[in-house]
């Protein structure tokens, strides 16, 4: 009873999806609160490799409702789209997935706008992955955007869209290369598809808690990509945290009773921005390749580094974890050596919490304690007892040094491959 929330730890591609859907054979909801089909999780079930992006993961257990909640940004056809694949995969996604009437729609106009304003910042770009998600919930923000709600009366639509394409022409003119005619043609086909999956969150949420339900937020991106606590400006457009999970569904406080948070064993980033402890080396090339780490959405390589407890500590203070999920020990296997950052210097000075500057984060001097590896596999173990003396010891340094139990131990993509103590 009551609602455990996945949250990313550090800047994305932890591996939430597999803890959510391991954790969904004992829940009856599944959740997404922000974010939309940016977000690229991966299940790997009974032989089948799952991609969710604004599906929630919950999908894949068949007894599980779910709901993109208010807070989320929908891009409509990208919905059909990937609940077309999961049927292809037999998953029966009938009267299991809802969209809140609240949400707001990803245009084609907000995917082309993202793609302009990435251009407009030349070498300073974000790298999103051009989704339409900035300028949604910008539009969001600045009072012009369109809910789920509105697109059921086509008049208001035309109206809300005609207004907003204008409006960005002005800015863009020709440069924007989007046809609002065609859009609204193509939306005609898509309004009554999307009537059955429409619902008021409020009282599904209601009725949820009413009945005991045990409900799993999944959440997408990372704390690192927080509009408020990440590393602003190179951050998603959400708050990717418990405060975005309080905001984007109305669960309430009291129902609030795990917050679990998602720690890969070292730490990837995809897009641009500051990231201390990356190694632009063999090291990096090798966590990239093991860990094969390659965006779910975009197919782009992720950046790859050390292990940044700096990071993990803070996401903790930010999200107040009740537990950690570390996810990828394996990839870690063949190591002789491994680095764990404890602290950042700037200018001399031991810094005693996350940077706000950017200019002073991508100048900190990182202080690492080395491991010795232990280059034996993990997967497969099935305790934490049959892991390595060394993979025990370095686990054991990342749960004391943030002051969180680590509950998962990830050793595989696989659903087997997770150590639960
Ligand atoms: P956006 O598109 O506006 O949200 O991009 C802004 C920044 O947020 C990052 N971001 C992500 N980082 C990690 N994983 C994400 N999902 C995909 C995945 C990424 C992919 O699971 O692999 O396929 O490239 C994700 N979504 C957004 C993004 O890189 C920008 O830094
Ligand atoms: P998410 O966005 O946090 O759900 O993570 P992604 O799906 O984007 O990226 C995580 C990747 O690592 C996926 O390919 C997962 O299948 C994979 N994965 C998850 N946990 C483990 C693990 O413990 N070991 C290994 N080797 N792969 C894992
Ligand atoms: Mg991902």
């Amino acid at each position: 009873m009551g609602a455990t929330v996945v949250v990313g730890g550090q800047w994305g591609d932890e591996g939430k999806g597999k803890l959510v859907d391991i954790l969904c054979s004992s829940a009856q909801l599944c959740c997404r609160a922000q974010g939309g089909d940016n977000a690229g999780h991966t299940i790997v079930a009974n032989g089948i490799t799952y991609d969710f992006h604004i599906l929630p993961s919950g999908l894949v257990n068949p007894s599980c409702i779910n709901l993109i909640g208010s807070g989320c940004v929908v891009n409509i056809p990208g919905f059909f789209r990937e609940l077309e694949a999961l049927q292809k995969h037999g998953l029966d996604t009938a009267d299991r997935i809802f969209i809140s009437d609240r949400a707001h729609v990803v245009f084609d106009l907000h995917k082309k706008l993202d793609g302009l304003e990435e251009v407009e910042l030349g070498k300073g770009l974000i790298g999103t992955t051009r989704k339409g998600i900035g300028p949604t919930y910008s539009t969001k923000m600045s009072r012009s955007g369109i809910r789920i709600s509105d697109v059921f009366d086509q008049e208001q639509l035309e109206t809300k869209l005609r207004r907003l394409e204008s409006s960005f022409r002005k800015r863009y003119g020709d440069l924007l290369e989007y046809d609002v005619e065609e859009e609204l043609a193509r939306f005609k086909v898509y309004t009554e598809k999307l009537r059955p999956f429409v619902v008021d969150q409020i009282p599904l949420l209601k009725s949820a808690k009413e009945s005991n339900y045990n409900i799993l937020v999944e959440g997408a991106n990372a704390i690192m990509l927080d509009i408020d606590y990440g590393t602003y400006p190179f951050v998603t457009s959400s708050n990717t945290g418990l405060g975005g999970v309080l905001t984007g569904l109305t669960l309430g406080w009291r129902a609030i009773r795990e917050v679990i948070g998602v720690v890969k064993a070292y730490t990837t980033r995809v897009g641009s921005g500051p990231f201390p402890t990356e190694q632009l080396n063999e090291v990096g090339e090798k966590l990239q390749s093991v860990g094969r780490e390659f965006g779910v959405t975009t197919g782009r390589k992720r950046r790859c580094g050390w292990l940044d407890l700096v990071v993990v500590k803070y996401s903790h203070e930010v999200n107040d974890y009740t537990a950690l999920n570390l996810t990828k020990l394996d990839v870690l296997d063949d190591f002789d050596t491994l680095q764990i950052a404890t602290e950042y210097s700037y200018d001399g000075q031991t810094l005693e919490s996350f940077p706000a500057n950017l200019d002073h984060l991508a100048n900190v001097e990182v202080k690492y304690r080395e491991f010795p590896g232990w280059k034996q596999p993990t997967t497969g173990a099935k305790s934490f007892a049959d892991l390595p003396e060394n993979a025990r010891k370095y686990v054991s340094f990342v749960e004391e040094f943030v002051g969180v139990k680590i509950r998962w131990i990830g050793t595989g993509p696989a659903r087997e491959s997770m150590i639960t103590r």
